[in-house]
């Protein structure tokens, strides 16, 4: 991203950057559509007095409101806000849509940009006031059971989503004052970032029939009685993007599953005297057979040294690179560098539409387990308060909590950390003690420094 950009809190996608986030915004899609959910795009603006309905989801965003006042020098009838999130814009249409049982469940997403005035430090991909790639799923249902079911099927959908990507996670159901506002409860993803802290990655918001109320979503059922719908919303920003790179990234610079990574294979020609039209040729024919695999595959044969070239695509990521020049043209060979683990091997030329699929899948392999591997370093249990205080800000400690709001509190105060919540799905605690108060633990907490 360009962050040059004059206003705070707001970036440029440039085109390489561009072109993997399309990549993973498409597989979400994919992943979306598969699952029954359609596509829909709704206008930006929302009239104020629709945001204001519901008055704790109003209370939650009210500081972090964009509001467009005027039409060119005419103020408006009605403010009008930039959405911070599209419930509001949404469950209207919805209670228009909804008639009887038989439309029921209806479940629908956008990708889009949102606005949040945001207080805490902004950083790109991170915290960014005009949250460029937010994917917003909202769904409606007959029973809480179904709603419930929803929620399940929502998190199993990030689940995978965030596996393909090699992005290690817990999920957490978040402590009542830091639930999603106007939700029931919410569950969170976090993963953990190459500094100890932990990034809010994806969140599932189970709203019961709290905004269904609200803005009199009703529908009829068989016994033709009008009923309230259940219903639950679900997204994903470019957080994700922001945790694949510094989670798998090195000192060189990217490091991409090769599943979106814009070019998978990079060739990469060292031409010598006497044979540089045949090398060229060569690379330019494993440029062929690699496409014929369906591998994105691009040969550099820009007037360059090999070395800064070397350089420049391992900044950018590129899963594979192939280097030819005399001496693999001579012995019909190739050499294959990996990005992830940085080490050449050679490989017979005619062995390369079988070994390129073969060392990807590897790839996107070996990232995701060297990052479980590093997640699970971070996760500390210990009963002990001055463990827990010494620990976080390296990782996510575990501990017991009685469940009280002043208990939790007080481990935020005292650890320095935040709540992240208790595991999802629930499960019976380890621990023995609140650390706080001595009680007995009714469930584990986890606690961790946040971005
Ligand atoms: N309507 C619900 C579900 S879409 C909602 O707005 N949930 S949210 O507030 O939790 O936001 C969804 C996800 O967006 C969060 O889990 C977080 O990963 C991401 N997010 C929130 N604020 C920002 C921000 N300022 N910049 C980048 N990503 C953000
Ligand atoms: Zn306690």
């Amino acid at each position: 991203m360009d962050v040059r950009y004059p206003v705070k809190g707001m970036y440029v996608w440039l085109p390489y950057g561009f072109e993997i986030r399309q990549r993973v915004v498409e597989k979400l899609r994919r992943k979306l559509r598969e699952t029954g959910h359609e596509e829909v795009l709704f206008p930006t603006l929302i009239p104020e007095t629709q945001l204001k309905k519901e008055s704790e989801h109003i209370a939650g965003f009210e500081d972090e409101v964009y509001w467009v006042t005027h039409g060119g020098l005419k103020e408006l009838d009605e403010k009008l806000a930039l959405r911070p999130t599209s419930e509001t814009a949404i469950y209207p249409m919805f209670a228009l849509w909804i008639r009887s049982h038989a439309d029921l469940p209806l479940k629908i997403f956008q990708v889009v940009n949102t606005f949040r005035y945001e207080t805490k430090h902004t950083r790109p991909l991170i915290r960014m006031r005009e949250i460029t790639t937010f994917k917003e799923a909202h769904t409606a249902h007959a029973t809480e059971e179904e709603a419930e079911e929803q929620v399940k099927e929502a998190v199993e959908i990030y689940s995978s989503f965030f596996d393909e990507l090699g992005i290690p996670y817990i999920a957490s159901v978040r402590p009542e004052w830091d639930k999603f506002p106007g939700a029931e409860y919410t569950v969170a993803f976090d993963t953990l970032m190459p500094d100890g802290r932990t990034l809010q990655i994806g969140t599932v918001h189970m709203l019961g029939q709290n905004f269904a109320k609200t803005f009199e979503v009703t529908y009829e059922t068989e016994e033709g009685d009008q009923e309230y719908v259940y219903m639950t919303c679900y997204g994903i920003s470019d957080r994700v993007v922001a945790s694949m790179i510094a989670i798998h990234g090195d000192e060189r610079g990217l490091v991409l599953p090769p599943d979106v990574a814009p070019y998978q294979v990079v060739v990469v020609p060292i031409l010598k005297k006497g044979v540089r039209r045949k090398i060229l040729e060569r690379a330019v024919e494993v440029e062929e057979m690699l496409r014929e695999e369906e591998v994105r595959v691009k040969v550099d044969d820009r007037d360059m040294s090999p070395g800064r070239k070397f350089h420049y695509w391992e900044l950018k990521g590129v899963p594979l690179r192939i280097e030819l020049g005399a001496r693999e043209l001579k012995e019909g060979t190739a050499v294959v560098f990996r990005r992830d683990e940085l080490d050449r091997e050679t490989y017979a030329f005619e062995e390369l539409p079988e070994v390129v699929p073969d060392l990807m899948e590897e790839i996107a392999m070996r990232l995701r387990k060297r990052a479980r591997e590093k997640f699970e370093n971070g996760i500390f249990r210990t009963d002990s308060p001055e463990e827990a205080r010494r620990l976080v800000g390296k990782g996510i400690v575990e501990t017991g909590w009685c469940g009280s709001k002043r208990c939790g509190m007080r481990m935020e105060e005292e650890f320095g950390g935040d709540v992240l919540g208790t595991p999802y799905p629930e499960e019976d605690t380890e621990f023995e003690r609140c650390p706080i108060c001595g009680e007995t633990a009714e469930y584990t907490v986890r606690i961790a420094k946040t971005y």
